[in-house]
Protein backbone atom coordinates (compact mmCIF):
# COMPACT_ATOMS: atom_id res chain seq x y z
CA UNK A 1 0.00 0.00 0.00
CA UNK A 2 2.30 2.72 1.24
CA UNK A 3 5.12 1.63 -1.08
CA UNK A 4 7.00 4.92 -1.17
CA UNK A 5 7.12 5.18 2.58
CA UNK A 6 8.31 1.59 2.78
CA UNK A 7 11.23 2.40 0.46
CA UNK A 8 12.26 5.31 2.61
CA UNK A 9 12.02 3.19 5.76
CA UNK A 10 15.27 1.58 4.61
CA UNK A 11 17.00 4.41 6.47
CA UNK A 12 16.99 3.10 10.03
CA UNK A 13 16.03 5.32 12.97
CA UNK A 14 18.86 6.37 15.29
CA UNK A 15 18.16 4.52 18.54
CA UNK A 16 20.13 7.07 20.58
CA UNK A 17 17.92 9.87 19.27
CA UNK A 18 14.76 7.80 19.54
CA UNK A 19 15.37 7.27 23.25
CA UNK A 20 16.11 10.97 23.72
CA UNK A 21 19.76 10.37 24.68
CA UNK A 22 21.29 12.75 22.16
CA UNK A 23 21.75 16.37 23.23
CA UNK A 24 22.00 18.80 20.33
CA UNK A 25 21.06 22.08 21.96
CA UNK A 26 24.55 23.57 21.65
CA UNK A 27 27.57 23.38 19.37
CA UNK A 28 29.92 21.77 21.89
CA UNK A 29 27.93 18.66 20.97
CA UNK A 30 25.89 16.91 19.78
CA UNK A 31 26.66 14.73 22.81
CA UNK A 32 25.66 11.08 22.92
CA UNK A 33 24.77 9.80 26.37
CA UNK A 34 24.43 6.10 25.71
CA UNK A 35 25.51 4.71 29.10
CA UNK A 36 23.85 5.56 32.44
CA UNK A 37 26.80 7.60 33.79
CA UNK A 38 27.64 9.46 30.57
CA UNK A 39 27.59 13.24 30.67
CA UNK A 40 27.57 15.88 27.94
CA UNK A 41 30.43 18.41 27.54
CA UNK A 42 28.52 20.85 29.79
CA UNK A 43 27.94 18.17 32.45
CA UNK A 44 24.26 17.51 31.71
CA UNK A 45 23.49 13.92 32.65
CA UNK A 46 21.24 11.45 30.89
CA UNK A 47 18.16 12.34 32.98
CA UNK A 48 18.45 16.04 32.19
CA UNK A 49 19.07 15.46 28.50
CA UNK A 50 16.18 12.99 28.14
CA UNK A 51 13.80 15.24 30.11
CA UNK A 52 14.73 18.25 27.97
CA UNK A 53 14.10 16.26 24.80
CA UNK A 54 10.71 15.11 26.08
CA UNK A 55 9.76 18.67 27.05
CA UNK A 56 10.71 19.94 23.59
CA UNK A 57 8.61 17.23 22.00
CA UNK A 58 5.59 18.20 24.10
CA UNK A 59 6.22 21.90 23.40
CA UNK A 60 6.19 21.17 19.65
CA UNK A 61 2.90 19.31 19.96
CA UNK A 62 1.31 21.99 22.14
CA UNK A 63 2.47 24.71 19.72
CA UNK A 64 0.80 22.86 16.84
CA UNK A 65 -2.54 22.35 18.61
CA UNK A 66 -2.59 25.84 20.12
CA UNK A 67 -1.59 27.25 16.73
CA UNK A 68 -4.51 25.37 15.17
CA UNK A 69 -6.89 26.92 17.73
CA UNK A 70 -5.31 30.35 17.24
CA UNK A 71 -5.77 30.15 13.45
CA UNK A 72 -9.41 29.20 14.06
CA UNK A 73 -9.83 32.20 16.37
CA UNK A 74 -8.42 34.49 13.70
CA UNK A 75 -10.53 32.89 10.98
CA UNK A 76 -13.79 33.11 12.89
CA UNK A 77 -13.00 36.37 14.67
CA UNK A 78 -14.26 35.03 17.99
CA UNK A 79 -13.10 35.55 21.55
CA UNK A 80 -12.79 33.10 24.40
CA UNK A 81 -12.78 33.44 28.14
CA UNK A 82 -9.50 34.25 29.88
CA UNK A 83 -10.62 31.64 32.46
CA UNK A 84 -11.06 28.99 29.80
CA UNK A 85 -9.27 26.16 31.63
CA UNK A 86 -11.03 26.92 34.90
CA UNK A 87 -14.36 26.63 33.12
CA UNK A 88 -13.57 23.38 31.32
CA UNK A 89 -11.55 21.33 33.81
CA UNK A 90 -13.04 19.29 36.67
CA UNK A 91 -12.92 21.48 39.80
CA UNK A 92 -10.76 19.08 41.85
CA UNK A 93 -8.20 18.87 39.05
CA UNK A 94 -8.07 22.60 38.55
CA UNK A 95 -7.36 23.03 42.26
CA UNK A 96 -4.61 20.41 42.12
CA UNK A 97 -2.99 22.03 39.06
CA UNK A 98 -3.18 25.42 40.74
CA UNK A 99 -1.52 24.04 43.86
CA UNK A 100 1.25 22.57 41.69
CA UNK A 101 1.62 25.89 39.82
CA UNK A 102 0.97 24.43 36.38
CA UNK A 103 -2.04 26.47 35.21
CA UNK A 104 -1.47 29.40 32.83
CA UNK A 105 -3.70 32.22 34.06
CA UNK A 106 -3.38 35.09 31.66
CA UNK A 107 -5.09 35.41 28.31
CA UNK A 108 -2.66 33.96 25.74
CA UNK A 109 -0.12 33.37 28.49
CA UNK A 110 0.02 29.82 27.16
CA UNK A 111 2.09 30.88 24.13
CA UNK A 112 4.57 32.38 26.57
CA UNK A 113 4.60 29.09 28.47
CA UNK A 114 5.48 27.21 25.28
CA UNK A 115 8.22 29.69 24.54
CA UNK A 116 9.49 29.50 28.15
CA UNK A 117 9.65 25.71 27.89
CA UNK A 118 12.04 26.11 24.95
CA UNK A 119 13.95 28.66 27.00
CA UNK A 120 14.13 26.39 30.07
CA UNK A 121 15.34 23.42 28.03
CA UNK A 122 18.04 25.24 26.09
CA UNK A 123 21.69 24.86 27.10
CA UNK A 124 22.45 26.02 30.61
CA UNK A 125 18.99 26.67 32.08
CA UNK A 126 16.86 24.03 33.87
CA UNK A 127 18.97 21.06 35.01
CA UNK A 128 16.40 19.47 37.33
CA UNK A 129 14.81 16.61 35.41
CA UNK A 130 11.74 16.47 37.68
CA UNK A 131 11.09 20.16 37.25
CA UNK A 132 11.56 19.87 33.48
CA UNK A 133 9.01 17.05 33.30
CA UNK A 134 6.59 18.98 35.54
CA UNK A 135 6.78 21.63 32.87
CA UNK A 136 5.88 18.98 30.27
CA UNK A 137 2.71 18.21 32.25
CA UNK A 138 1.86 21.92 32.28
CA UNK A 139 2.29 22.01 28.50
CA UNK A 140 0.09 18.92 28.28
CA UNK A 141 -2.69 20.86 30.03
CA UNK A 142 -2.12 23.78 27.66
CA UNK A 143 -2.21 21.41 24.69
CA UNK A 144 -5.48 19.94 25.94
CA UNK A 145 -7.42 23.10 26.68
CA UNK A 146 -5.92 25.93 24.61
CA UNK A 147 -5.24 23.49 21.78
CA UNK A 148 -7.64 20.58 21.38
CA UNK A 149 -10.63 21.83 23.39
CA UNK A 150 -10.55 25.32 21.95
CA UNK A 151 -9.98 24.17 18.34
CA UNK A 152 -12.80 21.62 18.58
CA UNK A 153 -15.18 24.13 20.14
CA UNK A 154 -14.43 26.84 17.57
CA UNK A 155 -14.85 24.41 14.69
CA UNK A 156 -18.17 23.23 16.10
CA UNK A 157 -19.37 26.84 16.48
CA UNK A 158 -18.28 27.72 12.97
CA UNK A 159 -19.17 24.57 11.04
CA UNK A 160 -21.61 22.65 13.26
CA UNK A 161 -21.60 19.50 15.35
CA UNK A 162 -20.81 16.08 13.89
CA UNK A 163 -23.74 13.69 13.60
CA UNK A 164 -23.88 9.92 13.65
CA UNK A 165 -23.84 8.62 10.10
CA UNK A 166 -22.42 5.93 7.87
CA UNK A 167 -19.42 6.97 5.82
CA UNK A 168 -17.08 5.31 3.35
CA UNK A 169 -13.34 5.09 3.90
CA UNK A 170 -10.25 3.96 1.98
CA UNK A 171 -8.66 4.62 -1.39
CA UNK A 172 -11.56 3.11 -3.33
CA UNK A 173 -13.49 6.37 -2.77
CA UNK A 174 -11.47 7.96 -5.60
CA UNK A 175 -13.73 7.89 -8.67
CA UNK A 176 -12.02 7.86 -12.09
CA UNK A 177 -15.21 9.02 -13.85
CA UNK A 178 -15.35 12.19 -11.70
CA UNK A 179 -13.16 15.22 -11.07
CA UNK A 180 -11.42 14.33 -7.80
CA UNK A 181 -10.40 16.99 -5.31
CA UNK A 182 -8.68 15.86 -2.11
CA UNK A 183 -8.24 17.95 1.03
CA UNK A 184 -5.51 17.10 3.53
CA UNK A 185 -4.16 18.41 6.82
CA UNK A 186 -5.93 19.58 9.97
CA UNK A 187 -7.44 23.01 9.49
CA UNK A 188 -10.93 22.71 7.96
CA UNK A 189 -12.09 26.16 6.70
CA UNK A 190 -11.18 25.58 3.04
CA UNK A 191 -12.43 21.98 3.16
CA UNK A 192 -15.73 23.22 4.61
CA UNK A 193 -16.03 25.84 1.84
CA UNK A 194 -15.41 23.09 -0.73
CA UNK A 195 -18.02 20.87 0.95
CA UNK A 196 -20.53 23.70 0.54
CA UNK A 197 -19.58 24.21 -3.12
CA UNK A 198 -19.85 20.57 -4.13
CA UNK A 199 -23.40 20.40 -2.82
CA UNK A 200 -24.38 22.80 -5.61
CA UNK A 201 -25.99 21.22 -8.67
CA UNK A 202 -23.49 22.75 -11.09
CA UNK A 203 -20.68 20.97 -9.23
CA UNK A 204 -22.12 17.47 -9.42
CA UNK A 205 -19.11 16.42 -11.52
CA UNK A 206 -16.83 16.89 -8.48
CA UNK A 207 -15.90 14.10 -6.07
CA UNK A 208 -14.57 15.70 -2.89
CA UNK A 209 -12.56 13.35 -0.69
CA UNK A 210 -10.60 13.79 2.52
CA UNK A 211 -7.19 12.73 3.81
CA UNK A 212 -5.87 12.72 7.38
CA UNK A 213 -7.60 14.90 10.01
CA UNK A 214 -9.10 17.54 7.68
CA UNK A 215 -10.73 14.60 5.91
CA UNK A 216 -11.86 13.06 9.20
CA UNK A 217 -13.60 16.31 10.18
CA UNK A 218 -15.44 16.40 6.83
CA UNK A 219 -16.46 12.78 7.18
CA UNK A 220 -17.98 13.35 10.63
CA UNK A 221 -19.76 16.59 9.72
CA UNK A 222 -20.87 15.90 6.13
CA UNK A 223 -20.28 12.22 5.39
CA UNK A 224 -17.66 13.12 2.78
CA UNK A 225 -15.59 9.99 2.02
CA UNK A 226 -12.19 9.62 3.66
CA UNK A 227 -9.57 8.33 1.21
CA UNK A 228 -6.75 7.77 3.65
CA UNK A 229 -4.78 8.62 6.73
CA UNK A 230 -1.27 10.03 7.05
CA UNK A 231 0.52 7.08 5.48
CA UNK A 232 -1.78 6.92 2.46
CA UNK A 233 -1.35 10.56 1.41
CA UNK A 234 1.12 9.67 -1.35
CA UNK A 235 -1.09 6.84 -2.57
CA UNK A 236 -3.83 9.40 -3.23
CA UNK A 237 -1.60 10.98 -5.91
CA UNK A 238 -0.48 7.59 -7.23
CA UNK A 239 -4.13 6.84 -8.09
CA UNK A 240 -3.49 9.12 -11.08
CA UNK A 241 -7.03 10.45 -10.72
CA UNK A 242 -6.75 13.19 -8.12
CA UNK A 243 -6.83 16.46 -10.01
CA UNK A 244 -6.09 18.79 -7.07
CA UNK A 245 -4.71 17.98 -3.65
CA UNK A 246 -5.31 20.99 -1.39
CA UNK A 247 -3.26 20.89 1.81
CA UNK A 248 -3.64 23.15 4.86
CA UNK A 249 -1.33 22.43 7.82
CA UNK A 250 0.33 19.64 9.83
CA UNK A 251 1.21 16.07 8.79
CA UNK A 252 1.74 17.04 5.15
CA UNK A 253 4.71 15.24 3.61
CA UNK A 254 7.09 17.45 1.64
CA UNK A 255 7.41 14.50 -0.75
CA UNK A 256 3.98 15.31 -2.20
CA UNK A 257 5.16 17.96 -4.64
CA UNK A 258 8.05 15.79 -5.93
CA UNK A 259 5.65 12.92 -6.38
CA UNK A 260 3.07 15.12 -8.09
CA UNK A 261 5.67 15.94 -10.76
CA UNK A 262 5.45 12.31 -11.88
CA UNK A 263 1.66 12.53 -12.08
CA UNK A 264 -0.75 15.23 -13.10
CA UNK A 265 -2.01 16.24 -9.61
CA UNK A 266 -1.77 19.93 -8.73
CA UNK A 267 -0.74 20.52 -5.13
CA UNK A 268 -2.20 23.68 -3.61
CA UNK A 269 -1.05 24.98 -0.22
CA UNK A 270 -3.79 26.95 1.51
CA UNK A 271 -2.38 28.06 4.84
CA UNK A 272 0.02 30.96 5.34
CA UNK A 273 2.36 28.82 7.46
CA UNK A 274 2.69 25.92 5.11
CA UNK A 275 4.59 26.40 1.84
CA UNK A 276 5.91 23.60 -0.31
CA UNK A 277 8.29 24.20 -3.23
CA UNK A 278 6.63 23.69 -6.62
CA UNK A 279 3.11 23.83 -5.09
CA UNK A 280 0.63 26.56 -5.97
CA UNK A 281 -0.07 28.82 -2.97
CA UNK A 282 -3.64 30.06 -2.41
CA UNK A 283 -3.86 31.13 1.23
CA UNK A 284 -7.19 31.23 3.06
CA UNK A 285 -7.56 34.07 5.53
CA UNK A 286 -11.27 34.45 6.28
CA UNK A 287 -14.72 33.22 5.27
CA UNK A 288 -14.80 35.17 2.01
CA UNK A 289 -11.35 34.01 0.92
CA UNK A 290 -12.21 30.38 1.83
CA UNK A 291 -15.14 30.53 -0.54
CA UNK A 292 -13.08 32.22 -3.29
CA UNK A 293 -10.22 29.74 -2.99
CA UNK A 294 -12.70 26.83 -3.05
CA UNK A 295 -14.11 28.11 -6.35
CA UNK A 296 -10.61 28.58 -7.82
CA UNK A 297 -9.65 25.04 -6.80
CA UNK A 298 -12.74 23.59 -8.48
CA UNK A 299 -11.93 25.53 -11.68
CA UNK A 300 -8.31 24.36 -11.53
CA UNK A 301 -9.37 20.71 -11.05
CA UNK A 302 -11.75 20.93 -14.03
CA UNK A 303 -8.92 22.06 -16.29
CA UNK A 304 -6.37 19.69 -14.83
CA UNK A 305 -8.45 16.53 -15.22
CA UNK A 306 -7.56 16.62 -18.92
CA UNK A 307 -3.91 16.10 -18.01
CA UNK A 308 -4.51 12.67 -16.49
CA UNK A 309 -2.27 9.92 -17.85
CA UNK A 310 -4.40 6.79 -18.16
CA UNK A 311 -1.31 4.58 -18.32
CA UNK A 312 -0.26 5.71 -14.87
CA UNK A 313 -3.55 5.21 -13.06
CA UNK A 314 -3.38 2.85 -10.11
CA UNK A 315 -6.83 2.54 -8.63
CA UNK A 316 -7.83 0.68 -5.51
CA UNK A 317 -11.06 -1.16 -4.88
CA UNK A 318 -10.65 -0.94 -1.11
CA UNK A 319 -13.73 0.66 0.43
CA UNK A 320 -15.28 0.08 3.83
CA UNK A 321 -18.36 1.41 5.55
CA UNK A 322 -17.80 3.02 8.95
CA UNK A 323 -20.17 4.55 11.48
CA UNK A 324 -18.79 7.96 12.43
CA UNK A 325 -19.80 11.28 13.99
CA UNK A 326 -19.82 10.43 17.71
CA UNK A 327 -19.17 12.96 20.44
CA UNK A 328 -19.86 13.45 24.14
CA UNK A 329 -23.20 14.97 23.04
CA UNK A 330 -24.63 11.91 21.30
CA UNK A 331 -23.05 8.92 23.08
CA UNK A 332 -25.08 6.95 25.68
CA UNK A 333 -22.88 8.03 28.58
CA UNK A 334 -25.46 7.41 31.33
CA UNK A 335 -25.95 3.88 30.01
CA UNK A 336 -22.17 3.29 29.87
CA UNK A 337 -21.78 4.62 33.40
CA UNK A 338 -24.44 2.14 34.56
CA UNK A 339 -22.81 -0.74 32.66
CA UNK A 340 -19.48 0.19 34.23
CA UNK A 341 -20.95 0.30 37.74
CA UNK A 342 -22.69 -3.06 37.21
CA UNK A 343 -19.53 -4.64 35.77
CA UNK A 344 -21.16 -5.22 32.36
CA UNK A 345 -18.20 -3.49 30.74
CA UNK A 346 -14.73 -3.43 32.21
CA UNK A 347 -13.79 0.06 31.10
CA UNK A 348 -13.31 2.55 28.27
CA UNK A 349 -10.17 2.57 26.12
CA UNK A 350 -9.37 5.34 23.64
CA UNK A 351 -7.22 4.25 20.67
CA UNK A 352 -5.67 7.50 19.53
CA UNK A 353 -2.87 8.95 17.44
CA UNK A 354 -1.02 8.12 14.30
CA UNK A 355 -0.16 5.07 12.21
CA UNK A 356 3.61 4.82 12.33
CA UNK A 357 4.87 2.64 9.47
CA UNK A 358 7.82 1.57 11.64
CA UNK A 359 5.42 -0.25 13.96
CA UNK A 360 4.75 -3.72 12.56
CA UNK A 361 2.78 -5.22 15.45
CA UNK A 362 -0.90 -6.00 14.97
CA UNK A 363 -2.68 -3.43 17.11
CA UNK A 364 -5.94 -3.85 15.18
CA UNK A 365 -6.37 -7.35 16.60
CA UNK A 366 -5.42 -6.01 20.03
CA UNK A 367 -8.38 -3.59 20.01
CA UNK A 368 -10.66 -6.22 18.42
CA UNK A 369 -9.89 -8.50 21.35
CA UNK A 370 -10.15 -5.74 23.93
CA UNK A 371 -13.55 -4.68 22.58
CA UNK A 372 -15.08 -7.88 24.00
CA UNK A 373 -14.85 -6.32 27.47
CA UNK A 374 -14.19 -2.63 26.86
CA UNK A 375 -15.80 0.21 24.93
CA UNK A 376 -13.29 1.48 22.36
CA UNK A 377 -13.26 5.16 21.42
CA UNK A 378 -11.00 6.22 18.60
CA UNK A 379 -9.65 9.34 16.85
CA UNK A 380 -6.99 10.39 14.34
CA UNK A 381 -5.13 8.10 11.94
CA UNK A 382 -5.52 4.96 14.04
CA UNK A 383 -9.29 5.46 13.70
CA UNK A 384 -8.88 5.20 9.92
CA UNK A 385 -6.94 1.96 10.36
CA UNK A 386 -9.70 0.51 12.55
CA UNK A 387 -12.32 1.72 10.06
CA UNK A 388 -10.47 0.14 7.12
CA UNK A 389 -10.42 -3.13 9.08
CA UNK A 390 -14.23 -2.93 9.29
CA UNK A 391 -14.36 -2.43 13.06
CA UNK A 392 -16.17 0.91 13.26
CA UNK A 393 -19.69 -0.41 13.59
CA UNK A 394 -20.91 2.08 16.20
CA UNK A 395 -21.65 -0.76 18.60
CA UNK A 396 -18.42 -1.34 20.48
CA UNK A 397 -16.12 1.02 18.53
CA UNK A 398 -16.93 4.74 18.41
CA UNK A 399 -15.22 7.21 16.08
CA UNK A 400 -14.86 10.61 17.78
CA UNK A 401 -13.04 12.47 15.02
CA UNK A 402 -9.68 14.08 14.34
CA UNK A 403 -6.63 14.61 16.58
CA UNK A 404 -7.93 17.84 18.15
CA UNK A 405 -11.20 16.00 18.84
CA UNK A 406 -9.40 14.10 21.61
CA UNK A 407 -11.06 16.79 23.70
CA UNK A 408 -14.23 14.75 23.07
CA UNK A 409 -12.53 11.71 24.61
CA UNK A 410 -11.63 13.85 27.64
CA UNK A 411 -15.24 15.02 27.86
CA UNK A 412 -16.53 11.43 27.71
CA UNK A 413 -14.22 10.52 30.62
CA UNK A 414 -15.19 13.65 32.57
CA UNK A 415 -18.93 13.14 32.10
CA UNK A 416 -18.92 9.41 32.95
CA UNK A 417 -16.93 10.18 36.11
CA UNK A 418 -19.44 12.90 36.99
CA UNK A 419 -22.40 10.53 36.52
CA UNK A 420 -20.78 7.88 38.75
CA UNK A 421 -19.68 10.60 41.16
CA UNK A 422 -16.02 9.61 41.08
CA UNK A 423 -12.81 11.24 39.97
CA UNK A 424 -11.58 10.40 36.46
CA UNK A 425 -8.56 8.63 37.87
CA UNK A 426 -10.72 6.23 39.88
CA UNK A 427 -12.28 4.74 36.76
CA UNK A 428 -10.92 2.13 34.34
CA UNK A 429 -10.03 4.44 31.47
CA UNK A 430 -6.97 4.11 29.25
CA UNK A 431 -5.45 6.20 26.48
CA UNK A 432 -3.66 3.92 24.06
CA UNK A 433 -1.43 5.42 21.38
CA UNK A 434 0.25 2.40 19.80
CA UNK A 435 1.88 4.01 16.76
CA UNK A 436 2.83 7.63 17.52
CA UNK A 437 4.57 9.71 14.86
CA UNK A 438 4.20 13.36 15.74
CA UNK A 439 5.06 15.61 18.68
CA UNK A 440 1.30 16.20 18.97
CA UNK A 441 0.72 12.56 19.92
CA UNK A 442 3.18 12.88 22.82
CA UNK A 443 1.61 16.18 23.98
CA UNK A 444 -1.83 14.51 23.99
CA UNK A 445 -0.40 11.79 26.23
CA UNK A 446 0.86 14.35 28.75
CA UNK A 447 -2.57 16.02 28.75
CA UNK A 448 -4.38 12.81 29.63
CA UNK A 449 -1.78 11.96 32.29
CA UNK A 450 -2.60 15.34 33.90
CA UNK A 451 -6.28 14.35 33.84
CA UNK A 452 -5.42 11.23 35.83
CA UNK A 453 -5.71 8.72 32.96
CA UNK A 454 -3.03 6.09 32.32
CA UNK A 455 -1.37 6.54 28.94
CA UNK A 456 0.09 3.77 26.80
CA UNK A 457 2.55 4.29 23.95
CA UNK A 458 3.40 1.38 21.67
CA UNK A 459 6.68 2.72 20.27
CA UNK A 460 9.95 2.85 22.23
CA UNK A 461 10.06 6.65 22.48
CA UNK A 462 9.96 7.32 26.24
CA UNK A 463 11.26 3.79 26.90
CA UNK A 464 13.74 5.16 29.34
CA UNK A 465 14.19 2.28 31.76
CA UNK A 466 17.84 3.07 32.57
CA UNK A 467 17.09 6.67 33.59
CA UNK A 468 15.15 8.37 36.35
CA UNK A 469 12.65 9.49 33.71
CA UNK A 470 10.96 6.09 33.76
CA UNK A 471 10.54 6.44 37.51
CA UNK A 472 8.97 9.87 37.04
CA UNK A 473 6.57 8.66 34.35
CA UNK A 474 5.55 5.62 36.37
CA UNK A 475 5.80 6.60 40.02
CA UNK A 476 6.03 10.36 40.48
CA UNK A 477 3.14 11.03 38.13
CA UNK A 478 1.13 8.62 40.24
CA UNK A 479 1.88 10.61 43.39
CA UNK A 480 0.30 13.85 42.15
CA UNK A 481 -1.96 12.83 39.27
CA UNK A 482 -2.63 9.13 40.04
CA UNK A 483 -1.70 8.24 36.48
CA UNK A 484 1.27 6.83 34.62
CA UNK A 485 2.75 6.98 31.14
CA UNK A 486 4.12 3.64 30.00
CA UNK A 487 5.49 1.95 26.91
CA UNK A 488 4.46 -1.51 25.78
CA UNK A 489 5.41 -2.43 22.25
CA UNK A 490 3.95 -5.92 22.34
CA UNK A 491 0.13 -6.09 21.96
CA UNK A 492 -0.04 -9.65 23.33
CA UNK A 493 1.84 -8.68 26.48
CA UNK A 494 -0.44 -5.68 26.99
CA UNK A 495 -3.64 -7.62 26.53
CA UNK A 496 -2.42 -10.29 28.95
CA UNK A 497 -1.60 -7.59 31.48
CA UNK A 498 -4.97 -5.86 31.09
CA UNK A 499 -6.78 -9.20 31.45
CA UNK A 500 -4.85 -9.94 34.62
CA UNK A 501 -4.87 -6.52 36.26
CA UNK A 502 -7.73 -4.62 34.63
CA UNK A 503 -7.31 -0.87 34.26
CA UNK A 504 -7.85 0.23 37.83
CA UNK A 505 -4.63 -1.06 39.38
CA UNK A 506 -3.57 2.48 40.22
CA UNK A 507 -6.57 2.80 42.53
CA UNK A 508 -5.67 -0.34 44.43
CA UNK A 509 -1.97 0.60 44.86
S1 LIG B 1 -3.05 13.32 11.35
S2 LIG B 1 -0.87 13.79 14.22
S3 LIG B 1 -0.31 11.50 11.81
S4 LIG B 1 -2.96 11.03 13.99
FE1 LIG B 1 -3.97 14.23 12.86
FE2 LIG B 1 -2.48 11.32 11.90
FE3 LIG B 1 -0.88 11.66 13.91
FE4 LIG B 1 -1.01 13.48 12.05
Amino acid sequence: MAEMINDRLQSKPCMIGLLGKCCKHCLMGPCILAKPNDKGVCGANIDVVTARNILRFVAGGAAAHCGHAYHMLEYSDRKYSARYIEKKAPRYLYKLWERLGIVPKIHFEHFKDISEALHASTMGVDANYGHILGNAIKLGIIDGYFGMYLATELEEMEFGLPSIRKGIVDLGVIKPEKINIAVHGHFPPLAEALAKEVKKKENSDINLIGVCCTGTALLARHGIPLAGNFILQEQVIVSGCVDVLAVDMQCIMPSLSDLAECYHTKIVTTNELCRIPKAMHLPVSGRKSASDVAKRIIALARINRHNRNKGKMKLSNNKTEAVVGFSENNLPLAEWAKMLSEGKIKGVVAAIGCENPRVKENWVDFYRELSKDYIILTTGCIAFKLAAAGLLDGKRFFHLGSCVNNSRVAEVFRKIAEIIDKQITELPFLISCPMPITEKAIAIGFFFAALGVDVHFGYPFLLTSDTKIADFLKNLLKKDFRSKIFVETNPEMLIARIRKEGLSDKVKN
